[in-house]
């Protein structure tokens, strides 16, 4: 979907991840903004230097008195003004169309064609005070363990909602974080990667007295120890992972 550099650029077929994407995006701030910063420190100093009282008359440079008022700048110089103006338009708009673009990227997640035909589960995720509720589309619900397969192309959408007052649902490893709203739902995405892995899920809006205590656990499974799990969950509709 979107042309990167090929330094910045996965292994083919790998799905990026939200966490791949914002620390691409804080990687390539930290370049810009140290190359921006570097320019400008030194051609201050350049020009603090160039331009310093030596209390002789310097060739052909006019510098203004103690309370002379600068009359403005014309020819050269206002030339320069409008070319570093310009740069800093250019460098800050590709900046925003940049970012942008990538985070509608998160926004989505991986079209169908960047997914294996099974390897996307929707699960419902409802907030409440204090937990977190997970339903599988069997119908099968998890109170406070989220268990998925394990895959870099199998996403699991969180389809996140809440039952009483907002909470946020957060996971700081993934780089996965959505609100939790009564009435609304909003939705986030993630691959779970290697088996056996474990993350922790948090309440990211404050929500009552037990918010620090509602933390749930992402458990990531095998595939065939996933489905195993799964079937002999008491769905209507087992053994599907697609809903
Ligand atoms: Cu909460």
């Amino acid at each position: 979907m979107i042309e990167m550099p090929a330094l910045l650029q996965q292994t083919p077929g790998q799905i990026r991840t939200q966490g791949d994407i914002f620390s691409e995006i804080f990687l390539v701030f930290l370049v810009i903004g140290t190359i921006v910063g570097v320019v400008v420190v030194l051609y201050t100093l350049h020009h603090g230097y160039k331009y310093r009282d030596t209390g002789e008359e310097s060739d052909g440079f006019d510098a203004p008195q103690l309370g002379e008022l600068p009359t403005g700048q014309s020819g050269g110089k206002s030339k320069k003004l409008f070319l570093s103006f310009g740069l800093s338009a250019i460098i800050v708009i590709s900046v925003v169309v940049y970012s942008y673009t990538l985070l509608l990227y998160v926004e989505a997640g991986p079209t169908e064609e960047e997914i294996e035909p099974e390897g996307n589960m929707d699960i419902d995720v409802t907030g409440y005070q204090f937990g977190w509720e997970f339903e599988y589309p069997n119908g099968h619900t998890e109170t406070n363990t989220l268990r998925v397969p394990a895959g870099e192309e199998q996403v699991i959408r969180l389809h996140v909602t809440s039952d009483d007052v907002w909470h946020t649902f957060g996971v700081t490893e993934l780089r996965i974080k959505a609100d939790s709203i009564p009435g609304q739902t909003s939705t986030t995405w993630f691959t779970a990667g290697e088996a056996g892995e474990e993350y922790l899920i948090e309440c990211f809006e404050l929500c009552g007295v037990a918010h620090s205590q509602m933390v749930g656990t992402i458990e990531v499974m095998e595939p065939d120890e996933f489905d195993e799990w799964y079937e002999g969950t008491n769905g209507e509709d087992n053994g599907e992972d697609d809903s």
